[in-house]
């Protein structure tokens, strides 16, 4: 059994307000990221929040620490309740993140391996499973790992222990909930839902199979 997230990536304003309400009833969370921010500005954080979804801000954070601290600060600001970090640029940049994050009594999410197929090549051969440990030792509140790769999926949480995982990759990158909702604590949806001719119906059905 899985959450079910919404990953929020159309451009406009009104169509992410429209399919947020449709299928807010459905949904454990909603992640927002460069797409939906970039056309309709930070602010439409809240207008989600406002619905009674959380909102999960993937803006995949990856600069200095200092950087880092001043962006994470505008996402809870904004009203996210979570934020996707980078694990590359090291350590110290990670914690700024996670200090941001419980500052502001929220989480904080570590990219260890990515979903579409060309994040075998750099993700693999020992490189997740570092980023993994990197999010333990920074305090992390989980990891994003690819339902594409289950395998991925599980070696990964046998380096998290009882962290969160959130998985993309399901619907229109070929994955299926059942691929990994025991071993995986949210499933992340986005075109196989919004994409849908009717969102609402298509978010019922992802959560009945994330069940
Ligand atoms: O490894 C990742 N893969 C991935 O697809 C890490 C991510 N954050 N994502 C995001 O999840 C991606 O940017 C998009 O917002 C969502 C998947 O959307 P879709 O392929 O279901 O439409």
């Amino acid at each position: 059994m899985s959450a079910l997230i919404l990953a929020l990536d159309t451009t406009s304003r009104e169509e992410a307000l429209r399919i947020a309400s449709l299928t807010a009833d459905h949904l454990d969370a909603i992640k927002i990221g460069y797409p939906l921010v970039l056309g309709a500005g930070l602010s439409i954080a809240g207008e989600i929040a406002a619905l009674g979804v959380p909102v999960i801000a993937d803006f995949k954070v990856a600069d200095i620490p200092n950087t880092n601290t001043l962006i994470c600060d505008q996402v809870f600001a904004a009203g996210c309740s979570a934020v996707i970090c980078h694990a590359f640029p090291g350590g110290d940049s990670l914690e700024a993140c996670v200090a941001s994050a419980h500052a502001h009594g929220g989480e904080c999410f570590v990219v260890c391996e990515m979903s579409h197929p060309g994040g075998a090549e750099w993700f693999s051969g020992g490189v997740a499973e570092r980023f993994s440990g990197m999010a333990v030792t920074a305090g992390a509140d989980g990891i994003i790992a690819p339902a594409t790769r289950p395998a991925r999926v599980a070696a990964l949480r046998e380096i998290i222990g009882t962290k969160k995982i959130y998985s993309p990759g399901v619907g229109a990158q070929g994955a299926a909930p059942e691929d990994v909702k025991a071993l995986v604590d949210g499933v992340i949806v986005g075109r196989a839902i919004y994409g849908a001719a009717d969102p609402s119906a298509a978010a019922r059905e992802y959560r009945d199979r994330c069940r």
